[in-house]
């Protein structure tokens, strides 16, 4: 074994290597935090200085992560923030957790992956392992990352400086598997990197799941995500075919869900919202266009998930119908802004364009979210209503988009002139009334 690997490994394995986490964000922190609590010392870094104030001042911004937690590890020296990349000269293993979306034309942005390689890359030195999280497309990590890093030059991957690429697991709001308990796969460019990587984050996480390159490491990402939105949008097409079959598709897929083996429970809705599933599997139908292959699943999926939102302004339009009443000038009450329950995300959420579509036909839209008090986003300027009994009864239609578990549905029914469902949120109840319009 080389001297830089045996180095590096007796550092990683007595925790003494100093760790660098760029980015800090919903992935980053939990990832940080959980080197730090393992005894490793660990800067965040991130060009945003109001998180870096936030770090250091003991304060998460995350809702996944505590602020005591974050307190208890910044005053014990386990953790800090920079804005300054040049702390990454002192640091010995450094993970990359930096957004990946989708630019306006469909096509990935890989603007983030390739300035944190290029703020990294002059601090890289002999006896350091880096590890790429963000998810991309398979090759990312060897045609992007690595010619950067083979730029200083003499150093040698594998030899002098080692990198892997392993998938972020984190489910936002998720209390059960969390980043310590979540098995993680990582591959490595050289059978040395992957090794080197799997004994860092082996002391920090439980399960460790060593793939022989990083290539199937970022495409194992994309199977995940790709499995979801497809059979996401199976279900959202399920709903439209029941529609036309005066079917309930609720029953059916309840019922479908009592088969013990061989089926796994998706449930239809306004859209598919989310930083990962409505982007990271075009990540992979981008890649395979360059490689003169469609990947029609994929472009299916995507077409009608992102049809849902429309499919949802169709509901709300023969809910205010049943009342003898346009969409235009009427009040309309969107339940539920964040793109998933429970928590306060909003990016990609269908609610969005709901709301987008509303507007465009002329109804008068409010909405509400425990979350998230303020919408100003995506030329969408409201303020949550303050009375929620007083606006539901008010509305000539309250639309549930995010079924949030505080939403007290009974008294919601009860209350409401007419309502759309598109989370089967009133249940029972919602399917025996004459005011619910479901999906
Ligand atoms: N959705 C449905 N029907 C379903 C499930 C989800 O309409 O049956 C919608 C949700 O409302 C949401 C979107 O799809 O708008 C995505 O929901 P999600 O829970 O699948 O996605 P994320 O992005 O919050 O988290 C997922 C993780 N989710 C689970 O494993 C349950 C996981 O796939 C990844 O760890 C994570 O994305 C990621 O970072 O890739």
């Amino acid at each position: 074994m080389s001297e830089t690997k045996s180095a590096l490994l007796k550092k990683l394995n007595d925790r003494t290597a100093k760790i660098g986490v760029i980015g800090i964000g919903y992935v980053g922190l939990p990832l940080a935090v959980t080197f730090a609590e393992a005894g490793f010392e660990v800067v965040g870094v991130d060009p945003l200085a109001d998180k870096v104030a936030a770090i250091n001042r003991g304060e998460s911004y995350i809702l996944d992560v505590e602020s005591a937690k974050v307190k208890a590890l910044v005053e014990s020296g386990k953790l800090s923030a920079s804005a300054d990349y040049a702390v990454l000269a002192e640091l010995d293993a450094v993970s990359i957790c930096v957004p990946t979306p989708l630019r306006k034309t469909g096509d990935p942005d890989l603007s983030f992956i390739a300035s944190a390689s290029k703020s990294l890359a002059p601090h890289l030195h002999p006896g350091m392992v880096i590890v790429l999280e963000s998810s991309t497309y398979p090759g990312t990590t060897r045609e992007m990352v690595l010619p950067e890093m083979e730029k200083v030059c003499g150093l040698k991957v594998g030899q002098d400086f080692f990198l892997a690429f392993s998938p972020e697991r984190v489910d936002p709001g998720r209390k059960d598997w969390t980043t310590i308990n979540t098995p993680k796969v990582i591959g490595g460019i050289t059978a040395d990197c992957g090794e080197v990587a799997s004994v860092w984050y082996g002391q920090a996480l439980e399960t460790i799941v060593p793939v022989s390159t990083c290539e199937v490491a970022e495409m194992t990402k994309l199977l995940e995500n790709t499995f979801r939105m497809i059979n996401i949008g199976l279900v959202n097409e399920l709903a439209i075919m029941c529609d036309r079959l005066k079917v309930d598709v609720w029953e059916v897929i309840d019922a479908a869900a009592t088969k013990p083996f061989g089926f796994m429970k998706f449930t239809p809705g306004p859209g598919l919202g989310g930083h990962c599933i409505p982007i990271d599997p075009l990540y992979l139908s981008w890649k395979l266009k360059s490689l003169n292959y469609n990947a029609r699943f994929i472009e299916l999926a995507s077409e009608i998930n992102t049809n849902m939102p429309r499919y949802t302004l169709g509901k709300i339009q023969d809910a205010l119908n049943l009342a003898k009443k346009p969409v235009n000038g009427s009040k309309v009450l969107v339940l539920g802004v964040a793109y998933k329950p429970d928590i306060d995300d909003l990016r990609e959420s269908p609610a969005l364009d709901v709301i987008h579509l509303l507007q465009e036909k002329g109804a008068e839209v409010s909405y509400h979210d425990p979350y998230i008090p303020h919408l100003n986003h995506d030329n969408i300027v409201l303020d949550g209503v303050a009375d929620l009994m007083a606006a539901v009864a008010e509305a000539d239609c309250v639309a549930i988009i995010t079924n949030h578990s505080d939403y007290d549905y009974d008294a919601i029914l009860d209350a409401a002139q007419m309502l759309v469902d598109t989370r089967n949120a009133l249940g029972a109840k919602g399917k025996a009334s004459p005011k619910v319009v479901r999906l």
